[in-house]
């Protein structure tokens, strides 16, 4: 067995956000926010969960920089909640949220680590959805402002920072399908919420540039590779069409400056309205791109699904089955998207935001996980990103999603991914097999293969 290397200063971290692990939802000022109105919403999500207390971040904090510190990771990526900071989403500042973060910051900094912060991971202020939320135009001033006052407090401190995670997840579960808050099912506001997201994503990062902060600023996007269910042409068109809803619909307007011809034809009459500058604005020139991967799909062309007429499932490698989350496992897709972005778009700087695995967990009477399946996970992920970065692909970090056991969205609480077992009972923290496993892969800066 031989050990892959990592080139020197590559990036090691962990990720999470501040909804699904933060708790404390009313807590010194916090205003409400679109994820703490739709769990409270019965049915909304799986066993009626929600993330009132969550981890229990927000009181735990300095424990949870302990077990980062322990794990040796360079780069911490959690996100800070607008409704802390703006708890109507646009005037008055709370001084207490913003304090919080920059607590965190400055542990972390303590600890050895460099902060890295996503602004919008999906916990809208409920006053800016009662004034249409990422469908109303108005929303990119209202971000840009928030952006500006985490710029100008912690923008001493933070080494780097992402205006969005997925806006795909925004756009077509919160207003598609109505899976995701606010819980919108109409897919014909979708590709106007990516638009106005995209056009935030644009006018913060001029807002960074103009402000001259340190650090870089970028975008985290999600990422499925796709691959057509059969080689008949409506199979081939139906998993391209599918990954342009992940690729193109994103990466031409920010890379190129245009939105891809053939997904707007499909969209018809729900593509996106601009106007004349947008496009320009969003194609400005950002220091990094995030690349969520976590699976890939066989896709086949079915005229009964939905408006893109695409059948899903999942691919996954021989003997592998699925995760808790019914997701393939299938690290080649994270090679084939890399490639992409390698090949058509320049190869820009790039990241592994977030990858990781869901699994069954079963701990022993000291609450210790032997994890196993997620060491295997991480193991054959990393060793296609090695090949990657061999192949000349421009990436430079890996964070693993997620620390801990956290507050899984619809799911609930019970997909977990953390290298941390939470006991949502009594919040108590205990390390997995799969955090001392990641531990020594940071230390070699390798994975044995
Ligand atoms: C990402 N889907 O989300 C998020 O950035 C995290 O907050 C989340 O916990 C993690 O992946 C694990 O799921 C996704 O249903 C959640 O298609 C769901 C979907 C995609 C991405």
């Amino acid at each position: 067995m031989a050990l892959l290397s990592f080139p020197k200063d590559f990036c090691w971290g962990v990720a999470t956000s501040a909804y699904q692990i933060e708790g404390a939802w009313k807590e010194d000022g916090k205003g409400e926010s679109i994820w703490d109105r739709f769990t409270h919403h019965p049915y909304a999500i799986r066993g009626g969960e929600n993330g009132d207390m969550a981890c229990d971040h927000y009181h735990l904090y300095q424990e949870d920089i302990a077990l980062l510190k322990a794990l040796g990771v360079h780069s911490y990526r959690f996100s800070t909640a607008w409704t802390r900071v703006l708890p109507q989403g646009y005037g008055m500042v709370n001084p207490a949220g913003l304090d919080f973060y920059d607590r965190l910051v400055d542990n972390l900094l303590g600890a050895g680590i460099a902060p890295m912060i996503t602004l919008y991971h999906w916990d809208l202020p409920q006053a800016l959805q009662e004034q249409g939320g990422w469908n109303n135009r108005n929303i990119c001033d209202w971000f840009v402002h928030y952006a500006s006052v985490m710029f100008e407090r912690l923008g001493d401190r933070v080494q780097r920072w992402a205006t969005f995670n997925e806006p795909w997840c925004t756009a077509f579960l919160g207003y598609g399908t109505g899976q995701f808050a606010p819980g919108i099912c109409d897919i014909s506001q979708t590709y106007q919420a990516v638009h106005h997201q995209l056009l935030a994503h644009g006018k913060a990062v001029q807002a960074f540039k103009a402000l001259e902060v340190k650090g870089e600023i970028g975008i985290i996007l999600n990422f499925e590779y796709a691959f057509p269910a059969s080689e008949d042409d409506e199979d081939v068109a139906a998993a391209q069409r599918y990954l342009m809803q992940y690729v193109d619909l994103f990466a031409d307007p920010l890379f190129k400056g245009e939105y891809p011809a053939l997904l707007m034809d499909w969209a018809g009459t729900m593509a996106p309205r601009l106007q004349s500058d947008d496009l320009g604005i969003i194609n400005t020139p950002m220091d990094y791109l995030g690349i969520n991967y976590y699976t890939s799909f066989i896709v086949a062309y079915d005229p009964h699904q939905g408006h893109l007429k695409c059948r899903v499932m999942p691919k996954t490698l021989p003997l592998w089955g699925t995760t808790e989350v019914g997701w393939g496992v299938y690290p080649q897709g994270l090679m084939k998207i890399l490639t992409l972005f390698k090949e058509r778009y320049g190869n820009p700087p790039m990241l592994v935001t977030e990858n990781g695995c869901a699994a069954l967990d079963l701990p022993n009477e000291q609450e210790y996980v032997e994890d196993y399946e997620r060491i295997q996970y991480i193991r054959v992920h990393l060793r296609e990103l090695h090949r990657a970065i061999e192949a000349g692909v421009n990436v430079h970090g890996y964070y693993y999603w997620s620390l801990l056991d956290n507050f899984e969205w619809a799911e609930g609480y019970r997909p977990r991914f953390g290298l941390c077992r939470v006991n949502f009972g009594d919040f108590k923290r205990t390390p997995k097999k799969s955090f001392y496993w990641y531990h020594d892969v940071i230390k070699q800066n390798g994975v044995w293969e």
